[in-house]
C-alpha cells in the first residue's frame, strides 16, 4: 500500500462516493488508487466547477463533498469556491497534490504556498507530511468540514508523500455526534418574550436550510403558527406552512415585505448568518430579535440579537414549541398584511411583453416546476427576481448564493443537484454573463448523460451592474457585450438548444426541453427596464409603514 491508497482508503472510510477534478501530474497516484476504489472519478473541464459541485453535495446532502485538483495554478482555481463554501457554510473537503516535499528536482517550478492561499478561505487548511496521520488527519478533515458551522476544509498531499510505501494503518471508526440543545434558561427567556410580543414574525435564514432541518422547522412554525418570511438562502425551509408565508426579504429595506418587518415588535430569527446581505437593518427602537442558532449570533451593525437560543436548532425548537404551543395569542397579529403583500408581488407577472419581464419569466417557470423542482441560479439581476417572486414549498428547491453571490456557479450547481435528483425536474437559471464563466461545463453534464435544463436570460450585458451604474446616476457605458449563437453553441456540445422569441413562448419551451430529456438550453431575451421602475421608483413611494 502507498501514501495515495491509504487517503483514498481514508475517503471510502467517510463514506466518498465521488471525487471532482481535474488531476494534474501530483495526482497521479492518487487517480490510480481511486481506479481501484469504490469511488467514482468526474473530471470537469475547470477546477471551479468541481469545486462548486461538491460544494453543492455537501449542501444538499449536509456531508462533505470532494474535490481534487493539482498544485499552484489548479490549486488557485480552487480559491472562488472555496470562498463560495466557506462563506455559503457547505461542507467540502478540497485535495490538492504538490511536488514532493523530500526533495526538490524541479527547484520552484510550479510552487505557490497553497496551504496558505487556502487558510483565509476555508476552515482549516493542513498539509500532509507524514503518511503515518493519514487517518487522522482525513477523519479531523470531515469533522470539521461537517460540524456546525459546516464549511470547506483543504488537504494537500504532496507527490513523493502520496507515492511512498505504508504499512497498514488503521483507520479511524467513525461515530455518531449529537450537538447539545439549547439551556433551558435560554428557552423560558424566548418563550417569554414570543408571549408578550404584540406583533411576532420569524424569519428563517440561511442555517434554517441544512437538510436535516427541514421537518423540525415546519413542525415548529405550523404548532405556532407564527407568520414567517426569510431570507433568500433561508427560502423554501418550510413544507406546508404556505398560509403563513409573508415574503422573501430579497432588499435590505423598503420591499413589500418590510411592511410586515417594519410593524413586527419581535423577530424570531433562525439560523440567520450575516453572511447574507441584510434581510433587514436593525436600529435602536426596531424590533427586539431573538436569535435561534447553532451557534450564537455575530453581532453587526445591522444585527446584535437581544437574546440568543444557541444549540442543535430542531431539538431546541421542538422543546420552544412545547412552552409555546396554543399560547402565543398574538402569532396572527401580522397576517392580514398578507394579501396585499402577494398582490403586489403578482403584479405583471402575465404580461404579454416581449422581452419577457423578470416577473413573467419567474412565474413562468413556477408554472414548468412541480413542487420537488429544483431550480439553481446564477447571480445577476434575475436572481433578485426569483428570491422576491418565487415561491417555494419544499426545502432546498431554490438554490442561490447571497453569501460570495459569485457568478460562475448556477450551471456547476445544478448538475450536482441534478446528479443526485435524477428523479427531479433540475434547471439552472443564469445570465449571459454568469452562463458563460462556466459554460464549458455542458460537456461535462452532457458526458455524464444528465436530464438538465439551463435557462439563459439574455440582456447581452452585465445587467446587474448595469442597472446599478443607472441609480447611481453614472452614464450607461461600457457595461455590453455580444453572445454566441446559444442555440448552436448548446449543439456544439451535444446538447440540445431553443429560443423563446415571443411572450407566450416561455412555458412551452422549457416543457418541450424538461420532456425532450437530456441537457437542453433555453435562451430567453428579458427586458429589464422593470428593474427600475419597480424596483427603485415604484418602491421609493412605498409609504414605510408606521410601527
Ligand atoms: C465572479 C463574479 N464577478 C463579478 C461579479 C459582479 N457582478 C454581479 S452581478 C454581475 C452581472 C451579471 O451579469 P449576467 O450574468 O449577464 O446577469 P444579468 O445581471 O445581466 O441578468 C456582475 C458582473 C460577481 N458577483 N461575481
Ligand atoms: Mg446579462
Amino acid at each position: 500500500m502507498k501514501g495515495s491508497d491509504l487517503l483514498v482508503a481514508a475517503l471510502e472510510n467517510e463514506g466518498v462516493e465521488r471525487i471532482f477534478a481535474v488531476p494534474g501530474e501530483e495526482n497521479l497516484d492518487v487517480v490510480e488508487s481511486l481506479h481501484g476504489s469504490s469511488i467514482e472519478l468526474i473530471v470537469t473541464r475547470h477546477e471551479q466547477a468541481a469545486a462548486f459541485m461538491a460544494a453543492t453535495y455537501g449542501r444538499l446532502t449536509g456531508k462533505p463533498g470532494v474535490c481534487m485538483s493539482t498544485l499552484g495554478p489548479g490549486a488557485l482555481n480552487f480559491s472562488t469556491a472555496a470562498a463560495y463554501a466557506l462563506l455559503g457554510a457547505m461542507p467540502m473537503i478540497l485535495i490538492t497534490g504538490q511536488k514532493g516535499i523530500l526533495t526538490s528536482k524541479q527547484a520552484r517550478f510550479q510552487i505557490v504556498d497553497v496551504v496558505s492561499s487556502m487558510t483565509p478561505l476555508t476552515k482549516m487548511a493542513h498539509q500532509i507530511v507524514s503518511n503515518a496521520t493519514i487517518p487522522t488527519i482525513v477523519r479531523e478533515a470531515f469533522r470539521v468540514a461537517q460540524e456546525e458551522r459546516p464549511g470547506p476544509v483543504h488537504l494537500e498531499l504532496p507527490e513523493d508523500l502520496a507515492r511512498e510505501e505504508v504499512p497498514d494503518i488503521p483507520l479511524v471508526p467513525l461515530h455518531p455526534i449529537e450537538i447539545p440543545v439549547a439551556h433551558p434558561a435560554a428557552l423560558e427567556r424566548a418563550a417569554a418574550m414570543i408571549l408578550e410580543a404584540e406583533r411576532p414574525l420569524i424569519m428563517l435564514g440561511a442555517a434554517a436550510s441544512r437538510p436535516r432541518l427541514a421537518d423540525a422547522l415546519s413542525d415548529f412554525v405550523r404548532r405556532v403558527r407564527i407568520p414567517f418570511f426569510n431570507t433568500q438562502m433561508g427560502k423554501g425551509s418550510v413544507a406546508g406552512g404556505a398560509n403563513l408565508y409573508m415574503g422573501t426579504a430579497a432588499l435590505s429595506e423598503r420591499d413589500y415585505v418590510h411592511q410586515a418587518i417594519d410593524r413586527a415588535d419581535l423577530i424570531l430569527s433562525i439560523g440567520h448568518d450575516t453572511v447574507e446581505k441584510p434581510p433587514f437593518i436593525m436600529g435602536p427602537g426596531g424590533p427586539k430579535v431573538i436569535h435561534i442558532g447553532y451557534a450564537p449570533a455575530t453581532v453587526e451593525q445591522v444585527f446584535f440579537p437581544h437574546a440568543e437560543v444557541v444549540g442543535d436548532v430542531g431539538p431546541s425548537l421542538a422543546l420552544l414549541a412545547d412552552r409555546l404551543e396554543g399560547k402565543v395569542k398574538n402569532a396572527s397579529a401580522l397576517l392580514q398584511l398578507r394579501e396585499q403583500i402577494f398582490a403586489r408581488l403578482t403584479d405583471r407577472a402575465t404580461e404579454s411583453r416581449f422581452p419577457l419581464t423578470p416577473q413573467r419569466i419567474v412565474h413562468d417557470v413556477r408554472q414548468v416546476m412541480p413542487e420537488d423542482g429544483i431550480v439553481c441560479l446564477d447571480n445577476g439581476m434575475y436572481k433578485i427576481w426569483f428570491a422576491r417572486n418565487y415561491r417555494t414549498r419544499v426545502a432546498n428547491t431554490l438554490l442561490l448564493d447571497n453569501a460570495l453571490a459569485t457568478m460562475g456557479a448556477g450551471l456547476p450547481s445544478a448538475m450536482m443537484a441534478s446528479m443526485l435528483y435524477p428523479e427531479r425536474r433540475v434547471l439552472a437559471v443564469c445570465g449571459d454573463g454568469g452562463f458563460m464563466m462556466n459554460s464549458q461545463e455542458m460537456e461535462t453534464a452532457v458526458r455524464l448523460g444528465l436530464n438538465l435544463v439551463v435557462l439563459i436570460v439574455q440582456d447581452d450585458a452585465y445587467g446587474m451592474i448595469r442597472w446599478k451604474q443607472g441609480i447611481d446616476a453614472f452614464a450607461d457605458w461600457g457595461l455590453t457585450f455580444g453572445n454566441p449563437d446559444f442555440v448552436k453553441y448548446a449543439e456544439s456540445y451535444g446538447a440540445k438548444g431553443s429560443r423563446v422569441d415571443t411572450a407566450d413562448g416561455l412555458v412551452p419551451a422549457l416543457e418541450a426541453a424538461f420532456k425532450g430529456g437530456g441537457v437542453h438550453l433555453v435562451t430567453v431575451p428579458v427586458d429589464y427596464s422593470e428593474n427600475t421602475r419597480v424596483l427603485v421608483e415604484e418602491l421609493r413611494n412605498r409609504v414605510p409603514a408606521a410601527a
